[in-house]
């Protein structure tokens, strides 16, 4: 931890003035009163369903008391903290299973492992049970939930603030090698983590006008309103006594029922209310989503960010009495630009509804507000109609405008005379140029989020770096002090302790338990890498974790893979650019080079893939049909047998990533360069003990220069060569031309030899490659394979593989979310940032 951050924290809350630790025998009581709530009459057979939620219910009662005491320190602490309380608006959580968690927490997992025995079940059986809570699409939304387990951990003042999906990330099923989609009803069985907060409901407007009284102030007047009900989810510390919550809404209609209309025997108008504000909490948006039927994506929107900041200010107000003091006392953290109509809501709460001067209010919610961005990707930066924010929030809309006017005022004084600039950075849209030719106006999300922040960051170095050259280069010239760098983390708790118990036990064994709290202990393996008896023990605790997933896959796919072949592992979302398509080239390569000369000294492998493609994206829908169609051949090929198996593991999140990461060998992130923001998968796996095959990308890169990168098998253009080869004009054929190995693999894709003679299935597929190719596979494969041959060759030699794994471990110590989270202390939310 650097020097400023410590002394931040050191005026946390610790939690140490609170409730004594949980005894085992507090949850054992609860523990049986849960189930007998849950079994209704006695004498019954638990199920592994009731038992479930009976844990989740003592847990839940357990942590209310740590909540409470939780509440009341932050609201002790006054404005004398020089951190403020933290709000992280995020539409994305995904936060996975809670049991497992809460019982590391709790400390009590043996406790329960002994409840469950008595009633005949294990206690993995029953927390398999648990629904994932996936309510996002990926990187985002996993950070999000890292982001609450450190908030907790490190006794940040803090509320997570997101929505309560009904149905949360898609399942993916598998039919004939293609995905198909279907709702995932998480809650169906009900929700045992949450509590609803009967008296948390604030009013959210949509539609109507605006009017203008005697005195000239303006008034929103809404044609509709919701109700936005909080329900509270805890997410507990686990050194401490602290909990952090993640608040989310949801939406209740404000007269459920009109009855005229009933009445009259129109059920349909009777419930129309009702149906408008289920709407809003019935499906979290896909990644991929068009701009056709997304008003109500932009209502889901709005809706987040009223409620949180109503609830923010309620809240304020009766621990302040006045709002002078609202930005100095609480940051609002936008996580990308989903949120980012914040600033335009908190302008119109404090001008209109507690009637503040403009130029106050200007200045509470710049201090207050923040913003980071996830990713470089043009399309995935957020513009709405302006017609749509007339029709849905026409005073936000005026705000906007005022806001734009002036700012763009000061750029003219400062930059006079260049209209361009003016044009381009102004935060709204008025076409008549590349990519919105003649298209109609629109407001641009991140430019409002930018104007409206103290503080912007990135998410790894090369990602702020190329940010403030590229996308934002405009807005950074304009603000340099604005622009700052924080490299993700994901937290220890979880994607250690939980999902590898033993490798946490080794690492207990060798270097303590301090790890778990303070991930730079994890240093404390260097000295202890060349140690072969320690390589040999982690090499057996990997093995274990192979069989686990052997298993698996075996029960789930039919396939049996060779627990001793190099686990080589690719699982994120689909995507044109993270390039599970170069993965599949190279497995084809393997493939043909194993026929060609079956009796060489090949390193056996499990190629294992798995991710979701957004459900509109047919080129990643391809890819996913491909490498079903090649593992097909390859697995059923006689002349292969154990040297090499592709595997597609259907439906990926949270809990099967903690099922897979701990029993890879070989963690594939193998994005073009400059196209994958961080990474956070990529440390994951590197804290598990998988070596990375990567290209110069994202966090990639801070790993390398971590653990040095002799010890990563890097490979491909670096981003200024990427840069350099398209000015000079991409050839993809080029390549293929001179490769006779790489032409092998696309003649055989083209023939139909993976889809049974069908020349055309994947003729668009190919002739991407060919002709586009705008993530450059084609220009990277040969060095890729390189880099494949070097894995085989230090696999081949498992001591030195073993200590290369320990360095990797022992240079982890940076990608703690906890070290993240101190970095935006210091950085974006301490007091000092705001100068
Ligand atoms: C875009 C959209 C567009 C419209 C509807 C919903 C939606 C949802 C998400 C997105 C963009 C997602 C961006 C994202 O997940 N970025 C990832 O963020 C990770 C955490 O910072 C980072 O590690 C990954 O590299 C980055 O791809």
């Amino acid at each position: 931890m650097n020097a400023a951050a410590s002394r931040a924290l050191s005026t946390f809350p610790t939690g140490d003035a609170m409730t004594t630790p949980t005894a085992s025998s507090d949850l054992s009581v609860a523990f049986q009163l849960a189930l007998q709530r849950e079994l209704h009459v006695g004498g019954e057979a638990a199920s592994p369903q009731a038992l479930l939620r009976a844990a989740a219910h003592a847990c839940r009662e357990l942590l209310a008391q740590r909540w409470a005491d939780t509440q009341a320190e932050d609201a002790r602490r006054g404005l004398k903290a020089s951190v403020r309380r933290v709000h992280y608006l995020s539409m994305e959580f995904l936060m996975g299973r809670a049991l497992g968690n809460a019982l590391a927490a709790l400390g009590l997992e043996e406790t329960v492992r002994a409840a469950f025995t008595a009633e005949g079940h294990t206690l993995p059986d029953v927390l398999e049970r648990e629904p994932d809570a996936a309510l996002g699409n990926g990187g985002l939304g996993r950070l999000a939930a890292c982001f609450l387990d450190s908030f907790a951990e490190l006794g940040l003042p803090s509320f997570g603030y997101g929505l309560r999906y009904q149905y949360g990330m898609f399942a993916q099923g598998i039919q004939n090698g293609r995905q198909v989609e279907a709702p995932d009803d998480w809650m169906a069985q009900g929700n045992p983590w949450e509590v609803m907060r009967p008296e948390l409901r604030y009013l959210v407007g949509f539609g109507g006008h605006v009017e203008v009284d005697a005195g000239g102030a303006r008034r929103w007047v809404p044609a509709d309103h919701l109700v936005a009900q909080a329900y509270d989810f805890i997410v507990p510390a686990h050194h401490t006594q602290r909990v952090s919550t993640l608040r989310q809404w949801h939406a209740q209609a404000e007269a459920p029922i009109d009855f005229a209309a009933f009445c009259r025997g129109d059920h349909q108008a009777a419930a129309a209310h009702r149906v408008a504000a289920d709407a809003i909490n019935w499906v979290l948006y896909p990644d991929d989503s068009t701009d056709a039927g997304r008003q109500l994506r932009l209502k889901q929107e709005a809706f987040l960010v009223s409620a949180s900041l109503q609830d923010l200010i309620a809240r304020h107000l009766q621990e302040f009495g006045t709002l002078e003091q609202l930005g100095r006392a609480n940051a609002i953290h936008l996580n990308d630009t989903h949120p980012a109509l914040a600033p335009a809501e908190l302008m119109r709460l404090l001008l209109d509804e507690h009637g503040m001067a403009w130029d106050q209010a200007w200045s509470i919610t710049r201090q207050a507000v923040s913003y980071t961005n996830h990713t470089l990707m043009p399309e995935a930066l957020e513009t709405w109609p302006v017609r749509l924010f007339e029709a849905l929030l026409p005073r936000h809309l005026e705000i906007i405008y005022e806001i734009n006017h002036r700012f763009l005022e000061q750029v003219k004084q400062q930059y006079p005379g260049d209209g361009e600039l003016v044009r381009r950075v102004s935060l709204i849209d008025e076409g008549g140029h590349q990519g919105n030719w003649g298209g109609e106006r629109r407001v641009r999300m991140a430019s409002l989020a930018i104007v409206a922040s103290h503080r912007v960051n990135g998410v790894a170095a090369l990602h702020s770096d190329l940010m403030v050259k590229t996308i934002f280069a405009d807005y950074a010239r304009l603000f340099p002090e604005r622009f700052h760098n924080v490299t993700n983390g994901v937290t220890p708790r979880r994607w250690l302790q939980q999902a590898n118990p033993g490798l946490s036990a080794l690492l207990d064994r060798n270097i303590g338990i301090g790890w778990r709290q303070r991930l730079d202990e994890m240093g404390r393996l260097t000295p202890l890498a060349a140690d072969p008896a320690l390589g040999q023990a982690l090499m057996a605790v990997k093995r274990e974790n192979k069989q686990r997933l052997a298993d698996r896959i075996r029960r789930d796919l039919g396939v049996t893979v060779a627990v001793d072949s190099l686990f080589d592992v690719q699982i994120k979302r689909i995507h044109e650019y993270k390039r599970q398509l170069l993965n599949v080239l190279h497995v084809i390569a393997r493939y043909q080079a194993i026929i060609a000369n079956p009796t060489a000294d090949w390193v056996p492998r499990t190629v294992v893939i798995s991710g979701k493609a957004a459900s509109a994206y047919v080129m990643a829908k391809s890819i996913i049909q491909l490498a079903h169609d090649v593992g097909r051949v390859i697995n059923s090929d006689p002349r292969v047998g154990d040297r090499l198996k592709l595997v597609f593991l259907p439906n990926y999140g949270v809990s099967l990533a903690e099922l897979i990461i701990p029993a890879a060998d070989l963690s594939e992130q193998i994005s073009t360069a400059g196209t994958e923001a961080s990474g956070t998968g990529n440390m994951k796996f590197a804290l598990n003990g998988a070596l990375t095959i990567g290209t110069w990308d994202g966090a990639n890169i801070e790993m390398a220069e971590s653990f040095g990168e002799e010890h990563m098998f890097t490979f491909g253009l670096r981003t200024e060569a990427v840069e350099a080869l398209k000015a000079v004009g991409y050839e993809p054929r080029h390549y293929v031309e001179q490769n006779a190995q790489l032409r092998a693999v696309i003649d055989a894709i083209s023939r139909g030899d993976f889809s049974q003679g069908d020349s055309g299935r994947y003729r668009a597929l190919v002739d991407k490659l060919l002709n586009q190719d705008i993530y450059l596979l084609m220009a990277d494969f040969a060095d890729y394979v390189k880099a494949q041959e070097r894995v085989d060759d230090l696999f081949r030699d498992p001591v030195a593989w073993a200590r290369c794994v320990l360095l990797n471990m022992a240079g982890m110590g940076l990608f703690s979310s906890d070290r993240t989270i101190e970095e935006y202390v210091d950085r974006v939310w301490s007091a000092k940032s705001l100068g």
